[in-house]
C-alpha cells in the first residue's frame, strides 16, 4: 500500500520519479554511471535530489552526502534526526557517522539536541584528532562549534508513539520488519499512526564525476532502546564504510547484527575480491542468516547497499522490505525494491 501511495507521491516531485515493480528492474537506466547517488528507504528520494543538486554541479560526494541526508535530518514527519522515536527513558538520542574519499571518517554517538549529527560528525573528522565523540562531550563539542542546542522535546508522532509503547513497556527491540503490518505489537512499531515507516536511519553512498566514493549515515536508532545503546550506523565498518579505490556500502536494520559481522567492511572487501555490489551485500546477508538460522533470521531485517568504483550499485536483504533510491541525473531518481534472502 505505502510503496504504492509513494508511487503516487512521487509523481509530484521535481526531479522526475520511476518506481519500478520489477525486483531489479532498473527502468531500462544504465547501472554504472558517474555521478550517482543512493540512498536507504522511501526517505531517500528527497535526499538524494539536495546531493544531486551538488553532483551535477561537478560537487565533491563527500559534501554531497553530507547534505543529502541534512534534509531528512530536517523533516519532522521522519524517525531519522530530531523527529525519531526516544529511547526508553523517553529521550531522543542520535548516532551518525560520515568518511570522505581519503579515508577519514568522523562520527558523533548518542548526541542530543542536536538538529545535524552528520554535520558534528564531519566537525568531528575535520576539527579533531578523533574519530568518533560521545553523549555529553560531543553535544558540548557541538556547542562549541556553533550548533544550537534545541529543545528537549518529543515529536508529536514520537510522543504518541512513546506513550502508546509505555502502557506495556514491553522490550523486545526488532526493526524494520515491514510484511507484518498489522501484526506488529506495541514494542517497536514499524508504521507511525501518520502511517509513515518506522525508518529511523538513512545512509547515503555516493560517486561524484571526478569518481571519487564518500557515504553518510545517520539516525535516532532504535526505537524505545535502552538509554546509552548505540547500533551500527555510527560504527565505520559496520553501518558505513568507504574505500575510495574499491566502494562505499551502507547498512540499515537491525545494528547489533550488522555490527557482529563488520557488516560494510565485510561488503567493501568482497568487492575488492571482485564481488559485484549486489552479491557482495547478499554475501554479508548470509553471513548474518547463517549465524543466525533460518527461523530466527525471519524475526530479523538487514539490508545492505552498495555502490563499486565503477558507479555500479546492489542490494540485499534479509527479507522483503527494504528499498533503496537512487539517483543518476536530473531526470531518474527512483524507489528501488531491494532482493532478499528470505
Ligand atoms: C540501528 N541500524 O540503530 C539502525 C536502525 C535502522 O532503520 O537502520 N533503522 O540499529
Amino acid at each position: 500500500m505505502l510503496q504504492r501511495r509513494k508511487f503516487l507521491e512521487m509523481g509530484t516531485l521535481g526531479i522526475g520519479t520511476i518506481f519500478t515493480k520489477n525486483a531489479w528492474g532498473f527502468s531500462g537506466k544504465a547501472n554504472g554511471k558517474k555521478p550517482l547517488v543512493l540512498s536507504t528507504w522511501d526517505a531517500g528520494i528527497d535526499a538524494n535530489k539536495e546531493a544531486w543538486k551538488i553532483l551535477r554541479s561537478g560537487g565533491r560526494a563527500f559534501d554531497a552526502v553530507e547534505k543529502g541526508v541534512m534534509v531528512t535530518e530536517s523533516s519532522i514527519n521522519c524517525c531519522v534526526g530530531l523527529g525519531g522515536n526516544p529511547d526508553r527513558e523517553g529521550i531522543v538520542t542520535l548516532d551518525a557517522c560520515i568518511m570522505d574519499e581519503f579515508g577519514n571518517a568522523g562520527g558523533v554517538l548518542a548526541l542530543e539536541r542536536i538538529l545535524h549529527p552528520i554535520s558534528v560528525a564531519r566537525r568531528v573528522m575535520e576539527k579533531t584528532p578523533h574519530v568518533y565523540l560521545v553523549g555529553d562531550g560531543a553535544q558540548m563539542f557541538a556547542v562549541e562549534q556553533g550548533f544550537p542546542l534545541e529543545p528537549q522535546k518529543l515529536s508529536p508522532d514520537a510522543e504518541k508513539e512513546y506513550k502508546k509503547w509505555l502502557e506495556k513497556s514491553d522490550y523486545k527491540p526488532q526493526i524494520n520488519i515491514e510484511q507484518k503490518e498489522g501484526g506488529q505489537t506495541a514494542f517497536a512499531p514499524n508504521k507511525l499512526s501518520n502511517g509513515a515507516w518506522n525508518h529511523d536511519t538513512i545512509g547515503m553512498i555516493a560517486i561524484d564525476a571526478n569518481g571519487n566514493l564518500s557515504g553518510s549515515c545517520t539516525t535516532s536508532g532504535m526505537a524505545f532502546k535502552m538509554r546509552g545503546r548505540v547500533g551500527d550506523s555510527p560504527l565505520v565498518g559496520a553501518g558505513l564504510f568507504v574505500d575510495n579505490e574499491v566502494g562505499a556500502a551502507v547498512s540499515t536494520g537491525l545494528g547489533e547484527e550488522v555490527i557482529k559481522v563488520c557488516g560494510t567492511h565485510l561488503v567493501v572487501e568482497l568487492m575488492r575480491q571482485g564481488y559485484s555490489p549486489e552479491n557482495a551485500c547478499k554475501e554479508a546477508v548470509n553471513r548474518i542468516v547463517k549465524h543466525n538460522g533460518i527461523a530466527k533470521s525471519k524475526e530479523i531485517q538487514v539490508g545492505f547497499l552498495a555502490l563499486n568504483k565503477k558507479g555500479e550499485y546492489g542490494a540485499y536483504c534479509i527479507q522483503t522490505g527494504f528499498s533503496f533510491a537512487v539517483c543518476d541525473s536530473d531526470t531518474h531518481n527512483e524507489l528501488i525494491p531491494s532482493k532478499h534472502m528470505i
